[in-house]
């Protein structure tokens, strides 16, 4: 059987490049690969660097959505059900909103394909592939598949060496995926022997770990941080804000190796971060956790949401300066994104207050809401003046790291990611987006 795997186009936001759709490779779409590549012929197109073949022979296609990639996915799979060739898609937004999903593929699978790929595999080879596949009891993390890593091309990506070692997250913000009904009681971590087997396999000193939550549950990091630590490595992850109240959580984490942090800090205005049930961040102890991490000799990229009810005009201004005056060294911005099956796609529904709904833009570079405080136009040029400022030389300098060990990583992501992104994009395709990786990985790090 021959079972082609497909990554719809992306839409960039006025900032990307293509270091961003050729960042790494989908551990979904790997994971998939990994259950029947012995028996079965695999092959992935990624839309964001090849063209999808519609001729080739196949007898099964799997599309892994995201809500942004959704208009995409319907297309792609219109043209391969036109040759007869049944389409099953399956991914975050699929399994946050599956009822509106049905009417464009052949079938749809709810939550992780651990539970439902063999099944449909099965079906479709009986000739009995049904529209819904549900996994009802979830799976256990010893379940979960590890991702063909094999598999990658290496060639086409900046950076392969990603793992999850987790499904989910405890907390369910309600902008968050993890508000959906599917995702509500979902947190697993997989056996941290699974997770070292996955570490060896990629034969690096480097990962980058790309859970929602490396610190869900503090007891399983712990133990995961005790199996790292005689590595040696160098690693990155993103927690959630109360890694604050377990400073000891932290010194562990720096001894093992962790280099950079993601953390979901969301707002400055406390009225926002309740209205959204963010109830772990507390904004008065933000200065200190920056402080406590930085101590520590950790990097924070520091991820907001903008045009949550209770900003305004002023919040771009009044964050610029805290980003400054902390020293972030890398920030991540949104609009705020009613995703199809979260907290706030309801409520804003109720309030009929999407004005957008065409799901290409809800990649949060887009107003696709009525905000409350503001009018669509001021929400989106805020958006883009405090990307522009943070990442102005002026603030460059301005936030560059106490310490000198940093500086590497620091002007690398900053200047190479994204001040000059298009220039570094330039050299990866004449070069190989890989080997510019491994460049970045060598100055930042001195490994490869
Ligand atoms: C890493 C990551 C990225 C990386 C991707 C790099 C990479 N190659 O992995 C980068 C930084 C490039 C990225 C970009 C974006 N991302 Co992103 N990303 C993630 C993150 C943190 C992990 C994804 C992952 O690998 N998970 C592990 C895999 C194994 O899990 P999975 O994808 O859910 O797959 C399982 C099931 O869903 C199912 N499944 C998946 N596909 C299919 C297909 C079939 C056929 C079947 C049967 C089953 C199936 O089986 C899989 C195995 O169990 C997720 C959050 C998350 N926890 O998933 C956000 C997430 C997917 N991203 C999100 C968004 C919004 C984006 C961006 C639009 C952001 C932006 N502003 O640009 C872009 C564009 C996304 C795109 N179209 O590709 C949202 C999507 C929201 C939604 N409702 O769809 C998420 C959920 C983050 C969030 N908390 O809101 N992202
Ligand atoms: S802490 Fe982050 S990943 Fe977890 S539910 Fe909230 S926004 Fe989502």
């Amino acid at each position: 059987m021959i079972i082609k795997l497909i990554q719809p186009k992306m839409n960039k936001r006025p900032m990307d490049t293509d270091l961003k759709t050729r960042m790494s490779p989908l551990l979904a779409l790997l994971t998939i690969t990994k259950m029947f590549y012995k028996e079965h012929k695999v092959i992935i197109e990624n839309e964001n660097i090849e063209e999808i073949n519609y001729d080739a022979p196949a007898d099964i296609i799997g599309i892994t959505v995201t809500v942004d990639v959704m208009p995409r996915a319907i297309e792609i799979a219109k043209e391969f059900r036109n040759r007869g060739v049944p389409v099953v898609a399956g991914g975050i937004h699929i399994t946050a909103y599956p009822d509106s999903s049905t009417a464009y593929f052949d079938a749809v699978c709810v939550e992780m394909a651990e539970s439902t790929w063999p099944q449909i595999i099965d079906d479709l080879q009986n000739n009995s592939l049904k529209k819904l596949y549900r996994c009802k009891d979830g799976i256990r993390g010893d379940e979960i598949v590890s991702p063909a890593y094999d598999f990658i091309d290496k060639s086409k990506y900046l950076y392969t060496n990603i793992i999850s070692t987790s499904r989910g997250c405890p907390f369910q913000c309600d902008f968050c995926y993890n508000s959906c009904e599917a995702y509500k009681k979902l947190y697993i971590n997989r056996p941290v022997k699974n997770v070292i087997a996955d570490i060896k396999a990629l034969c690096t000193k480097h990962i980058m770990f790309i859970d929602d939550n490396f610190i869900g549950n503090p007891a399983w990091t712990k133990e995961l941080l005790k199996a790292i630590k005689p590595l040696k490595l160098k690693w990155n992850a993103a927690v959630s804000v109360n890694i604050g109240n377990m400073l000891d959580l932290l010194d562990e984490m720096t001894d093992a190796g962790c280099q950079s942090l993601f953390i979901g800090f969301e707002s400055l205005n406390e009225y926002a971060i309740s209205n959204v049930h963010k109830g772990q961040n507390n904004v008065k102890k933000y200065a200190n956790l920056v402080d406590e991490i930085h101590k520590r000799g950790i990097m924070i990229n520091a991820s907001f949401v903008f045009g949550l009810d209770g900003d305004d005009n002023t919040t771009f201004k009044t964050t610029l300066e805290w980003i400054v005056k902390n020293k972030i060294e890398t920030v991540t911005s949104h609009i705020l994104t009613p995703y199809p099956g979260t907290k706030v796609y309801d409520e804003f529904v109720k309030q009929k207050r999407i004005i957008d709904y065409d799901l290409s833009k809800y990649n949060t570079a887009n107003v696709v809401y009525q905000p409350q405080n503001m009018t669509p136009q001021e929400l989106y040029n805020g958006y883009i003046w405090i990307y522009k400022n943070v990442y102005s030389f002026k603030n460059i300098l301005k936030r560059m790291p106490r310490s000198k060990k940093q500086w590497a990583p620091y002007l690398a992501f900053n200047f190479l990611y994204r001040k000059f992104g298009s220039m570094t994009e330039k050299f990866c395709d004449l070069i190989s987006f890989n080997r510019i990786g491994k460049f970045a990985q060598w100055i930042s790090y001195h490994i490869n």
